[in-house]
């Protein structure tokens, strides 16, 4: 079994490729919530949409969010009643908050409701969030602190970022099945996603870090980071509020206590020798994924060094 740690866009590719290179059934993905919200009173998972997206062969790729060829009927006319319109929210996109918001009310877990959308979707893969509880990104800039999607979508992360906290984190359980399919995984990826907003709240539920230390699995990272950029989004800013130096080096040593190999960009091959210095073995590759075929070669790369 693998089981993979994820946040959204960044994840949803190495995940692609791997449903191509192993059975999908083989998969368990562990999400972050912690980006949830509710807007229009409907509660949002983007996380866990774009992987259930990606997973159901919906996913669109061009955007990395959202399901492929939606529209925006709806969004249209929420803004013509003055509703807010900076989360771009299709139609189709919005049956998949109605039904779990609906669910929700009616006291069925996050981690139900999921099981239940990907059933619908035929999902063969595991997709669980990493907690039922409600935990919330907080952004904490010069202008006051703000949501995760409000800094993120509708403030573009222009604002300066003075801290980063997970309201809720310490009273929250791991959702059914995390600690379980961590102790029997044969490998764990922790996939190129930010270390700070979608792979810290992970490490934050309380007794997931704990498993991971102490899981007989191999665990595989892949950095979301080249020179001292994120490929994408604002993981580098983020770093930088936490008083981290970006880099491929801070985002290994920030999972060392867990790590067996890290994957690095072949740009950054100067840092494999600091890494390999927390004792975790490297590879120095490609990790930008536009094409299926990058995504797939990457994939197969983290199960070779798994296998090393
Ligand atoms: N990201 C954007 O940059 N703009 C959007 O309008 C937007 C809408 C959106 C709707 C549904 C969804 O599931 C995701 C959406 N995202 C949007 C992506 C998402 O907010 C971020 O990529 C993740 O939260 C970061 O992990």
């Amino acid at each position: 079994m693998i089981v993979v740690l994820t946040g959204g866009t960044g994840g949803a590719k190495l995940i692609q490729g791997l449903t191509h290179e192993v059975d999908p059934a083989q998969l368990t993905i562990i999400c972050n919530t912690a980006d949830d919200f509710v807007l229009h009173g409907l509660h949002i998972s983007p996380d866990l949409d774009t992987i259930m997206y990606h997973l159901a062969g919906l996913g669109d790729d061009a955007k990395g969010w959202g399901i492929r060829g939606d529209t925006y009927g709806a969004l249209e006319q929420l803004e013509r009643y003055g509703a807010e319109s900076w989360f771009k929210l299709g139609d189709k996109d919005l049956a998949t908050h109605i039904r779990r918001t609906e669910l929700l009310r009616n006291g069925v877990s996050l981690s139900a409701v999921t099981h239940e959308l990907c059933r619908a979707l035929g999902i063969a893969a595991r997709l669980l969030p990493m907690s039922d509880d409600r935990i919330e990104t907080r952004v904490e800039t010069g202008e006051g602190e703000i949501s995760f999607q409000e800094y993120f979508v509708r403030r573009h992360w222009r604002p300066e970022v003075t801290g980063v906290t997970y309201a809720g984190v310490e009273s929250c359980r791991a959702a059914p099945g995390v600690i379980e399919a961590i102790h029997a995984a044969a490998l764990i990826v922790i996939c190129p996603s930010n270390p700070v907003t979608s792979i810290g709240p992970i490490l934050a539920v309380p007794g997931i870090r704990h498993a991971l230390q102490k899981t007989a699995a191999q665990i595989i990272g892949v950095t979301p980071i080249i020179g001292p950029a994120a490929i994408s989004g604002p993981a580098h800013k983020l770093m930088l509020a936490m008083g981290v130096e970006p880099s491929s080096l801070a985002v290994a040593r920030g999972y060392a206590d867990c790590l067996d190999g890290f994957v690095i960009d072949a740009d950054d091959l100067s840092l494999k020798d600091a890494i390999e210095s927390l004792g975790v073995n490297v590879i120095a590759t490609s990790v930008r994924m536009n094409a299926l075929s990058e995504k797939r070669r990457l994939a197969r790369e983290v199960l070779a060094l798994a296998r090393q």
